[in-house]
């Protein structure tokens, strides 16, 4: 299948009735289907975080963020985005109902599309939702996509994630952990000390304070293998957080094969979320005040 052009494959039952759904899940955006609350939900949450995040989210996320214009009032159209984004890396959004079979994720993203829930979140779920939402993707991934060097991470990672798909669960499994300690969760060093450029905290008022403020977690310095290796919680805020000192470390880091790397990890157990190893470089060694007492995920 030619994956540059998603092909129709059939009309999927959805609560706005019948939709062409395409082979890879892509649908269109219903923007003129938004309600006054839908964009009312979106200035909410742009306003608390744009105000909350200077000084927290990296430069290269705030810059993003100014240059899409995601503050202009009321939910952006995806084709405006696109015209952007396009021009700067050469990646297009493509709306989606929601979570994608890894392979199909995957494969957007070896192929420059960010998949993007066309949806958002009711106003009585402004601070938790199961599942990511159109401000969960929108406003937190997609910012850092006009960056070229974590544009190419984002492609590398696709490309990636399709070979890991055909190797088996546990390299997929080592390959989530990358992506979650990363993308979802990362943190980066610069001259004026650690900041955001994960979309999971960027997006969510809690952790965006909680991840630099809080003493209960650990900082850590990011390691590939330490990643692929460090079970994660879904639930909770991070009981770690991994920096990285710039993306192009993230981008060389994951050059290589992954291969040999997913052979030894497959002997290796996998280590505690909260665990601090005696090799780790220890920004912050976590109190683990509030930590939930059951083992982690
Ligand atoms: N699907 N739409 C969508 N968005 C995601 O972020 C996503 C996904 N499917 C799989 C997935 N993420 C995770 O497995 C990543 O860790 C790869
Ligand atoms: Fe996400």
């Amino acid at each position: 299948m030619d994956t540059n052009t998603p092909r129709k494959i059939e009309h999927q039952q959805t609560d706005r009735g019948y939709v062409p759904v395409y082979a890879t899940g892509v649908v269109e955006q219903p923007w003129s289907d938004y309600s006054r609350t839908d964009h009312e939900v979106w200035d909410t949450l742009y306003k608390r975080q744009r105000e909350l995040l200077p000084g927290r989210a990296c430069r290269e996320f705030l810059a993003g963020v100014e240059r899409f214009g995601l503050g202009d009032g009321g939910i952006p159209k995806f084709s405006d985005l696109n015209q952007v984004l396009g021009k700067a890396t050469g990646w297009e959004l493509v709306a989606v109902e929601g979570l994608l079979p890894d392979e199909v994720f995957f494969d957007h993203l070896a192929n420059r599309r960010f998949p993007v829930s066309w949806w958002i979140r009711k106003p009585d779920q402004l601070d938790y939702l199961s599942e990511p939402d159109l401000f969960h993707d929108l406003f937190g991934h997609v910012p850092l996509l006009l960056n070229p060097i974590f544009a190419d991470y984002m492609q590398a990672y696709g490309r990636g994630g399709m070979k890991a798909f055909g190797i088996g669960p546990e390299a997929l499994m080592n390959l989530t952990r990358l992506y979650w300690y990363t993308v979802e969760f990362g943190l980066i060093n610069t001259d004026e000390g650690l900041r955001i450029y994960g979309a999971g905290i960027v997006s969510s008022k809690g952790e965006s304070i909680y991840c630099l403020d809080s003493p209960a977690p650990n900082r850590i310095g990011f390691g590939l293998e330490r990643v692929m290796n460090t079970r994660y919680r879904i639930d909770t805020y991070q009981q770690t957080y991994f920096v990285i000192d710039s993306f192009e470390q993230l981008f060389e880091a994951t050059r290589p094969d992954f291969t040999p790397l997913y052979a030894s990890l497959k002997q290796a157990s996998a280590h505690a979320a909260a665990e601090v190893l005696d090799k780790d470089r220890v920004f912050n060694r976590g109190t683990r005040e509030g930590f939930a007492s059951n083992a982690d995920a």
